[in-house]
């Protein structure tokens, strides 16, 4: 099958995507506990290059602990997988019902940046270089109920000290924060990539801190996805990224990447790969789906397969579209590549600019051809070309 995927593709699984048992909202787990360890093992089978996961995925039990690590390691071992990534549950536990790191309470906040040390700890010990944090209760319902210029002191002091940290301990780990605009909070702060950019400018040492996107996060807010993952990448930011699918803004769906806006998809790829002539994200290729509660056992892994399999054809599709000489000369019909020029010429100045004659007229009437373009990139999705 030329869709095989192989280590190279990098391709990555939360272990809670996986194990996802389909608790809702609504009601119970629909399928049975799928033992994380055995899971390492499926995935490899299927073509995964690394797993990640959250503390309590793993190593839901103290007591179990050093066994349950003992047999993951050896699972790793067997199976060549590597942990690139790993995140700590700072949103299931009750105590944190109210925030964890930006908790108004002070002694949750103590307590979250205590399991977060701890976890690097692991992380560390793993091999991974990247370390995410998710803030899904870090927000509000109410208004006066969360100081939000205090909460970004706190979130800010946290990564500071995170970061510090880390650097102590002389671990090879970076941070990628991970935006969302809600649920489960009525309002999640950091809600969007570009919010998230921000607060980082902010930080002691901005190097440590980039982002890992989630395509369905973004698309909650009504944003463009690919767009966001091109300014990450100008930026230097884009440390990690969590592919998945989504249909417009409603409830966090986390389908198959795939599933979902499906021309978002393509550009999604194409963004990665560089877009023809930028910076290309070269880290690992996550998914952070749910495989529907629907599913059996065997759903599960079908919808598994399926994220790596549609980002391989979405690959191809894509390379197929940045190769194809037709769209070259409607990249170049749309002036595409002008706009790397700068606007002002080298030894020019203002006053050149202001001097100048313009066609103003004939500007406003001049032809753009990006219906002809993105109808080719449409038909190379489709398979017709
Ligand atoms: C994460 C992450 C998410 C959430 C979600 C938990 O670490 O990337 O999007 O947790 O998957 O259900
Ligand atoms: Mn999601
Ligand atoms: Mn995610
Ligand atoms: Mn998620």
């Amino acid at each position: 099958d030329d869709y095989a995927p192989t280590p190279d593709d990098k391709f990555s699984f939360g272990l809670w995507t996986v194990g996802w048992q389909g608790v809702d909202v609504f009601g119970p787990a629909s399928r049975s506990l799928l033992d994380p360890v055995e899971a390492t093992y499926k995935l490899a089978e299927l073509g995964a290059a690394a797993v990640t996961f959250h503390d309590d995925d793993l190593l839901p039990d103290e007591g179990e602990r050093a066994a349950t690590l003992e047999r993951f390691e050896k699972a790793l071992a067997d199976t060549g997988l590597g942990v690139e990534m790993v995140t700590t549950n700072l949103f299931s536990h009750p105590v944190f019902k109210e925030g964890a790191l930006t908790a108004n309470n002070r002694e949750v906040r103590r307590y979250a940046l205590s399991k977060v040390l701890r976890n690097i700890d692991l992380a560390a010990s793993l091999g991974a270089r990247t370390f995410v944090l998710w803030g899904g209760r870090e927000g509000a319902e109410h208004g006066a109920s969360k100081d939000v210029q205090a909460a970004l002191d706190r979130y800010a002091e946290s990564l500071n000290l995170l970061c510090g940290y880390v650097k102590e301990q002389g671990y090879d780990l970076r941070f990628a924060l991970e935006p969302k605009p809600n649920e489960p909070r009525g309002d999640i702060l950091l809600p969007t990539i570009g919010h998230a950019l921000a607060l980082i400018s902010e930080l002691e040492d901005p190097s440590m801190v980039g982002l890992n996107p989630e395509v369905g996060h973004e698309e909650m807010a009504g944003l463009n996805f690919a767009h966001g993952l091109s300014q990450a990448l100008w930026h230097d930011k884009l440390f990690h990224v969590d592919l998945n699918g989504q249909h417009g803004p409603r409830f966090d769906q986390d389908l198959r990447f795939g599933a979902g806006n499906l021309r978002g998809a393509f550009w999604t790829v194409d963004a990665l790969l560089g877009s023809g002539t930028s910076k290309a994200y070269d880290g690992y290729v996550h998914f952070d789906f749910k495989p529907p509660r629907a599913e059996a056992a065997d759903g599960v892994w079908d919808s598994a397969r399926s994220c790596m399999r549609n980002y391989l054809i979405l690959r191809e599709r894509v390379q197929a579209f940045r190769a194809d000489p037709d769209v070259a000369a409607a990249l170049e019909a749309a002036e595409v590549g002008t706009l790397s020029t700068p606007t002002l010429a080298d030894g020019e100045s203002l006053a050149d600019l202001r001097a100048a004659t313009y066609d103003v007229e004939g500007l406003a009437e001049r032809s753009i051809g990006m219906e002809a373009l993105d109808q080719l990139a449409l038909e190379h999705l489709l398979g017709v070309r």
